[in-house]
């Protein structure tokens, strides 16, 4: 699972503080009048602890995010840090606990301050004394808190995918069948997320095998070109599926129409074997209902008998496929639980 799908957003610090500042004098002004000494001790104590409170619902929500982080599967930091550095991370999460025990201390104190006041006019001193010590704080977490919430709107689109199950990765050239094979193998519906670098929406399907579940994943954009095509930082949200256990399901169409010749389909699978150096890549021949001689022969020529054909339009060879990618999940489930 993502996990930061179920985390709830902070917003940004002028949004806390103008919400917060609103909701504490609302809370305050619901207090009934009784006397005017008592009345007032009452009314500022609620400014401050409302106030207090509301920061503070925040800053932990920016916390949690960060948390979520240092949980994290590499396969989700090594996503995260594309655009997220670990030391700032660090830094900002050791800063936000920091001002959330500072909180809390000024709460205390300025409150305790009001409860032993007997002047109205005292108290709501103190009270000022309180929030603006609050708000200074808030001031001052403003940039941090931006850098949490763009950390969170990012992490939250990621693909959810549990790393601690088998995970197979579709990739060849566009056009090849990758989405239709995600959907054909699918056993549970798929979910769409973004990746980075992709333009288009990536799927995550489940495959279950009696009790156990592996997942299969399209990556559209991803996959479907050499490798030398690629920047830095592109390479690196690549590389990132390595964290997954699983294999690489790599589809050549073999067809007339085929998007690159057979050779530029053969170099990218040369290309994903080298950036994927552990994991087993199952080659696949898709539209055998139509194909192209040349290219089938070819396909055949490089793969020997663990080339699969199979026809997505019709069914061919299908079966054939699944038992296969059973058979797999199986044994990469075996592999994680012996971990
Ligand atoms: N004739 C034929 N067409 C297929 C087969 N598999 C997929 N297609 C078609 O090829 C096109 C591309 O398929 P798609 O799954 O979107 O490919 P992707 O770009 O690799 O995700 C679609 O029009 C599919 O209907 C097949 O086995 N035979
Ligand atoms: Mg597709």
């Amino acid at each position: 699972m993502n996990p930061w799908e179920k985390l709830k957003p902070p917003q940004p610090m002028r949004e806390v503080e103008d919400t917060a500042f609103k909701r504490a004098s609302r809370e305050a002004n619901k207090i009934p009048y009784k006397g005017k000494v008592e009345t007032a001790r009452k009314r500022e104590k609620t400014r401050v602890s409302v106030l207090a409170r509301t920061v503070l619902t925040h800053i932990n929500r920016a916390i949690k995010i960060l948390d979520a982080y240092f949980e994290a599967d590499p396969f989700y930091r090594d996503l995260i840090n594309l655009y997220f550095d670990e030391k700032e991370i660090k830094r900002i999460h050791k800063r936000f606990l920091g001002i959330a025990k500072a909180i809390e201390e000024i709460r205390d104190e300025y409150i305790n301050k009001i409860l032993s006041e007997e002047d109205p006019d005292e108290m709501k001193k103190w009270r000022r004394v309180g929030q603006g010590k609050i708000s200074t704080f808030l001031h001052r977490a403003a940039e941090d808190m931006d850098y949490v919430i763009r950390l969170y709107k990012y992490a939250r689109r990621l693909p959810s995918i549990d790393p601690d199950k088998p995970t197979f990765i579709v990739a060849g050239p566009p056009n090849t069948g990758k989405s239709t094979l995600v959907n054909t193998l699918s056993t549970a519906k798929t979910k769409t997320a973004s990746y980075p670098f992709t333009t288009k929406d990536i799927h995550v399907g489940h495959i279950e095998v009696g009790p156990v579940r592996g997942q299969i994943i399209d990556t559209p954009g991803l996959l479907d070109r050499e490798m030398s095509d690629r920047n830095e930082i592109e390479l690196k949200a690549i590389a990132a599926l390595r964290n997954l256990v699983g294999d690489i399901l790599y589809i050549y169409d073999i067809s007339r129409d085929a998007y690159y010749p057979i050779e530029r389909q053969h170099n990218i699978l040369r290309e994903i074997m080298k950036a994927f150096p552990d994991k087993k890549i199952i080659p696949i021949a898709n539209k055998m209902d139509m194909p192209h001689e040349e290219n089938l022969r070819r396909a055949s020529e490089i793969h020997g008998d663990s080339l699969i054909k199979i026809s997505l339009a019709t069914g061919q060879g299908v079966d054939r496929l699944k038992k296969l990618v059973e058979e797999r999940i199986l044994r990469h489930y075996r592999d994680i639980l012996s971990r």
